[in-house]
């Protein structure tokens, strides 16, 4: 069930043009939900780590994953070679409830060239969703990427990610493997972000 929007400061709907306005969809929006929480807890198939080109582990939700998963996840990840920004990697999810991690390397935020930032983090949630479409991961969760410790403003970052999940859900999905998209948020500034931003990429039916 999509989350009501509160009033707007910021209104993102500033970055949708006349023409990719979308079009409400009941089955579509079963398809995505939002919740509050830490990710580590979530059993489900697939959950996306914010990771960094080593893939060798960090700060934020990375650690977090890496606490929970145990040393099996770090051993894996060093024969994996890094990770570039934009990419994703799959590994398996060790002491975690879930099936599959997925490691995608967010842009550190470049708000000279905000541009060429989107980019790469609508390229982080493609790619994921194609591995995980690929390895038959029905049910996959995402963190905030780059919206920590990389300084990607969370209200920029929520409908560059929507955007990239229902374009995927729209059009690469032809098969249907995606059964769910989870976003789940950490931080009260992206639960708002996200309350802000999904009613205009997945529109009440
Ligand atoms: N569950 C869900 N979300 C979380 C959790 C959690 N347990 N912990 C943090 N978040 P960040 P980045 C949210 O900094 O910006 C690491 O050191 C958090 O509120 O983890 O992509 C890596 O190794 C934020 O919205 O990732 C890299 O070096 C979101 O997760 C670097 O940080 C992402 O914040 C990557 O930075």
């Amino acid at each position: 069930k999509l989350n009501p929007a509160p009033a707007s400061t910021k209104p993102p709907s500033t970055l949708l043009g006349p023409s990719t306005i979308p079009t409400p969809s009941k089955s579509l929006n079963d398809r995505v939900g939002l919740l509050r929480g830490d990710i580590t807890t979530l059993a489900v198939d697939a959950i996306v780590n914010a990771a960094n080109r080593s893939l060798l582990g960090g700060g934020g939700v990375d650690g977090a994953i890496h606490r929970a998963a145990g040393r099996g996840l770090l051993e894996e990840c060093r024969r994996l070679n890094g990770c570039p920004t934009g990419s994703a990697k799959i590994t398996n999810a060790y002491k975690l409830p879930c099936k599959k991690v997925i490691h995608t390397v967010g842009p550190i935020y470049d708000a000279g060239d905000h541009d060429a930032s989107e980019k790469l983090l609508v390229s982080c949630y493609t790619k994921s969703l194609e591995l995980a479409a690929s390895n038959y991961c029905r049910t996959i969760a995402f963190s905030g990427i780059s919206t920590g410790v990389y300084g990607y403003p969370s209200w920029l970052a929520a409908p560059a990610a929507l955007s990239a999940i229902r374009n995927f859900l729209l059009e690469n999905d032809k098969a249907g493997v995606i059964e769910k998209v989870v976003i789940i948020t950490f931080e009260k500034k992206d639960v708002d972000a996200y309350n802000e931003s999904l009613p205009l990429f997945f529109p009440p039916a």
